[in-house]
């Protein structure tokens, strides 16, 4: 039996999974290259960690690798039960508050390695985490025509995946919210813009955001966030420095500010973690389900 050792925590709701030993080995790159490898000739891997059995449509997983410089704290791939992930805020809030749980990181600054930039986490002495996040920026304003629901206006903005923000007033029913996000990505991808994967719909402080494999994210994201950020400043609605606070479907909180870096924007996002369980993932070649599934 193959084993893999996996913590799990929770960041306002969302799940992580991060694994600690027994994943594949993806050399000595660069995290973009190293996700490159793990997409091309380990995806079976994700789909044990994440998909069920062993996990849900909602779980992110996160591997946990040997960074490149060795000041920084370590490397990340962050992976779902459709792909890969650019970057993860939720995620790496869960992962600074489990690698504190595991003794391997006190409170302090820590630098990251991404597939998609470097970053920095620093873990309170209250135990909350404040990301600096990759360079965030609004890169355009559209108004896609959404089958079944007419024109639908947004913005097209980067804060480490790519999101299509609507304003959607109300909310509600997480059915209705789920079937209109993923009817505007599927527009959103057509009219122009296929690298959108997240969709995030607001009202006021508070939004929903639906993930790439059809999952909406319990936590406010913070790549959610960063997109958002970036479009309140492109706008003129948050000055630099002022804390805007980000609500999440189910009502979790991240508290977000932001720096200007030229044309772009440096997002800080603050939220905490809890652990969950330490765990040991067996995987058994007699089992037709080993390497997970995905609901049909
Ligand atoms: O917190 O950035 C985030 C995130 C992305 C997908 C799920 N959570």
């Amino acid at each position: 039996m193959r084993a893999i050792d996996v913590v799990d925590s929770h960041t306002g709701g969302e799940p992580t999974r991060i694994v600690v030993a027994g994943g594949p080995d993806l050399g000595t790159g660069s995290m973009a290259e190293r996700l490159a490898s793990f997409r091309n000739l380990h995806d079976r891997f994700r789909s044990a960690v994440v998909n069920e059995p062993r996990g849900s449509d909602v779980l992110v997983g996160a591997l946990l690798c040997d960074p490149v410089d060795p000041a920084c704290a370590a490397g990340v791939i962050f992976f779902n039960n459709v792909g890969y992930l650019g970057m993860c805020g939720h995620g790496t809030i869960g992962l600074i508050v489990s690698l504190a749980h595991l003794g391997r990181i006190g409170s302090g600054e820590h630098r990251l390695e991404t597939p998609v930039g470097e970053i920095s986490a620093r873990l309170h002495e209250d135990g909350s985490v404040t990301i600096a996040n990759v360079p965030s920026y609004r890169a355009a304003q559209a108004v896609v025509q959404v089958p079944g629901f007419g024109p639908v206006a947004g913005d097209v903005a980067w804060g480490g995946n790519w999101f299509f923000l609507s304003h959607h007033p109300g909310m509600g029913d997480i059915e209705l919210l789920t079937n209109y996000a993923w009817a505007i990505r599927k527009a959103v991808n057509a009219q122009g813009y296929p690298e959108v994967d997240h969709v995030e719909l607001f009202d006021g402080n508070r939004n929903f955001v639906l993930c790439p494999g059809k999952a909406y994210d319990r936590s406010p994201c913070g790549t959610g966030t960063s997109a958002k950020l970036a479009c309140l400043a492109a706008d003129g609605h948050l000055e630099p420095g002022e804390v805007w606070v980000q609500e999440s479907i189910i009502g979790s909180q991240f508290q977000a500010t932001y720096i200007r870096d030229g044309d772009r924007i440096l997002p800080s996002i603050t939220g905490t973690a809890y652990i969950t369980a330490e765990a040991r993932l067996l995987i058994d070649d007699r089992d037709p389900f080993a390497w997970g599934f995905q609901q049909p």
